[in-house]
């Protein structure tokens, strides 16, 4: 489809412009990321690269493993040289809305520890504010036994409302690889990401939200006419 290919163009040339020999690789979660890894492992056998790579899920880590990557973690690395990952919707001041994947904790660590953070996307995830082309609300990881009253305490403060995540293929709700749930808030109108990212995060329960401020530093977006736009 026009958006696989899109996810494609945004994911090569990630790759080729952010990845070196020697480098220590954060990879994401979600649709997109597969290209990225699908390039990178072809680059590291073309190229006989040096490279170590850190999971942000347990999808990521399969991915590593399926390619035959080198697989490490922050315990060896604590200090990445990039961290490349999808995105829901990226607003003109590459604020993000990550998580549609439920994976937003483990990748604001790993984006958090890398020099550079990449971000990849298609068309689709191309906004100039927040909420205009993304209708799913930002994903905040919780603990379990407090969603309710951080829930509610989100729709008081804030406005909108912020659901449970139920599962599809599981009886009850999503449950992250941390093994916790996941509220996606459905605000009402544009905010101050930073303060609001700030204020969730410091609601008792909370574990992460998806909102990734002053975090990444380009963006590349796979166009419908095949072009590849970034944003810095
Ligand atoms: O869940 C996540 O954070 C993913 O990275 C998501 O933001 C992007 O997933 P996609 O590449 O499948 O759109």
């Amino acid at each position: 489809s026009m958006a696989e290919e899109a996810k494609k163009l945004a994911a090569y040339a990630a790759v080729d412009n952010h990845v070196q020999n020697n480098q220590v690789v954060g990879v994401g979660s979600g649709s997109t990321i597969v290209y990225a890894v699908d390039r990178l492992a072809d680059r590291v056998r073309q190229e006989k690269l040096n490279i170590v790579c850190v999971p942000t899920s347990f999808q990521a880590r399969q991915l590593i493993l399926q390619h035959g990557l080198t697989l490490s973690d922050l315990d060896r690395h604590p200090e990445l040289d990039v961290a490349i990952d999808g995105a829901d919707e990226v607003d003109a001041d590459l604020t993000l809305i990550k998580g549609g994947g439920g994976c937003l904790t483990q990748e604001k660590i790993v984006a958090g520890c890398a020099k550079h953070f990449v971000v990849i996307a298609d068309f689709r995830k191309d906004s100039k504010a927040l909420g205009q082309q993304w209708k799913k609300g930002v994903p905040i990881e919780v603990i379990p036994m407090a969603y309710v009253p951080i829930s509610r305490t989100i729709a008081r403060r804030f406005g909108g409302e912020a659901n449970l995540r139920m599962a599809v293929s599981k009886a009850g709700p999503v449950v992250t690889d941390n093994s916790n749930f996941i509220l996606d808030w459905k605000f009402e109108h544009a905010q101050n990401w930073k303060e609001v990212n700030t204020a969730i995060k410091m609601i008792p329960g909370v574990v992460e939200t998806g909102l990734f401020v002053g975090m990444a530093e380009r963006a590349y977006f796979g166009m419908e006419d095949g072009s590849v736009q970034v944003r810095d």
